[in-house]
């Protein structure tokens, strides 16, 4: 029999919340055979990653997940086999009370925020609190063997490579987005959080001598893209020309035309969780804006992850990576930073591509969350 998988997830801000839980939930689906029902409290956000989303409905069937609206008064339901958290959300009382009443406790996980940190390894799948006897526990996504791995469905990088090989299909696909790339320009795409060492960056572009054209997603940088061009608010169809840099603001697109973004672009500048990993995926060079934390904690998970994405690059390469990606998370310094790493261009591009295959040698983090579930049972 198949089992059954609850996901909930609670939308603190942004997409990444619904990013992740909505991409586990439609791959434990098509991959693992389990009945899922995704429980979120924001509709709204999980419209903007797929269109198709009806946000007046209670319930709604999509690919394979039954999605439910997370009602502020609960509802009685049977608790499923498998029951995950996500990001530590607080699950309904009465919903833990129903767990706790089923005849064969369900495994209970709190499916964690993604780190490179080191205590990962050491906390993954460790018991967390127990309520009336049914134990939950913790899983931390990871990059290396002994963490929960990463999200990637079975056919991804054999899907992008085929698209990275076709530049017609690329074509197509931006032209669908709102036009033909500039020719020979360098394609970045831009998604980030606000962010004031933009400017530098920017100018950096505008006065090289190849050509950047920078594709920009509806959302929080606009603000800063809007302030150094000096124009009106700007909105999705805007494209703006200075010097050797062009700037397009893109509609923000279903996730999954998001990857196929991610694919045509030679550089991509992510943010969050999911878009960090699907970069990752998209074997190209990037940069991180990371989720500020209080007490800057981010940047001890900023430091972890570079620490194990450079450690195969020269010193000097490793080097103009470090301090880009420092430039950009401490908002200053970008314009020499950038400079500075296009002089390692070929190996940053080489080594990306080496570092998704290397990931995706490893366990996804659905199949080990299957797998963690059958050797619980
Ligand atoms: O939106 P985010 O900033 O989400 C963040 C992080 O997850 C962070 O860790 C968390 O604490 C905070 O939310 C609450 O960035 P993220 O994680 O990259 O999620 C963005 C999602 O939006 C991702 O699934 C990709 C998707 N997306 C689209 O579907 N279309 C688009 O056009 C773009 C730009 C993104």
């Amino acid at each position: 029999m198949k089992a059954s998988w609850d996901i909930f997830c609670s939308v603190v801000d942004n997409y990444g919340d619904i990013g992740v839980t909505w991409r586990l939930a439609r791959q434990l689906v098509a991959e693992h055979e389990c009945e899922v029902r995704l429980w979120v409290d924001d509709l709204r956000a999980f419209e903007k990653i797929c269109p198709q989303i009806d946000i007046r409905r209670e319930c709604q069937q999509q690919a394979g997940v039954e999605v439910r609206q997370w009602p502020e008064h609960w509802l009685p339901v049977a608790a499923a086999d498998v029951v995950i958290a996500a990001f530590a959300c607080q699950l309904p009382h009465a919903y833990m009370e129903a767990m706790a009443e089923r005849e064969r406790p369900p495994l209970w996980l709190n499916l964690d925020y993604l780190s490179a940190e080191d205590w990962i390894g050491g906390c993954h799948g460790l018991p967390s609190v127990k309520f009336h006897g049914v134990q939950k526990y913790f899983f931390f996504p990871g990059f290396v063997p002994g963490t929960g791995g990463l999200l990637r469905e079975s056919d991804l990088l054999r899907r992008r490579q085929a698209f990275q090989g076709d530049r017609q299909a690329q074509l197509e696909f931006l032209q669908g987005l709102g036009g033909a790339p500039v020719a020979d320009a360098r394609l970045m795409s831009l998604f980030a959080y606000e962010n004031a060492g933009l400017d530098g960056w920017l100018d950096a572009l505008a006065d090289d001598v190849r050509p950047t054209h920078l594709l920009v997603p509806e959302g929080r940088i606009l603000g800063d893209v809007q302030r150094w061009l000096d124009v009106a608010p700007l909105g999705a169809g805007d494209l703006a020309v200075r010097r050797s840099l062009t700037i397009q603001v893109l509609p923000f697109v279903p996730q999954e035309d998001y990857d196929r973004l991610l694919w045509c672009c030679d550089f991509n500048a992510v943010r969050g969780e999911d878009s960090f990993v699907r970069a990752q995926w998209a074997g190209r060079p990037m940069l991180w804006h990371i989720y500020r934390q209080d007490e800057d904690i981010h940047l001890d998970k900023l430091e972890a992850f570079l620490a194990l994405y450079t450690r195969s690059l020269s010193p000097e390469a490793r080097a103009a990576v470090l301090a880009l990606w420092q430039a950009w998370n401490t908002e200053s310094g970008m314009a020499q930073a950038w400079k500075n790493a296009l002089q390692h261009w070929p190996q940053i591009t080489a080594h990306a591509e080496q570092w998704c295959l290397e990931q995706g040698s490893q366990t996804d983090l659905a199949a080990a969350l299957v797998q963690f579930y059958l050797n619980w049972i």
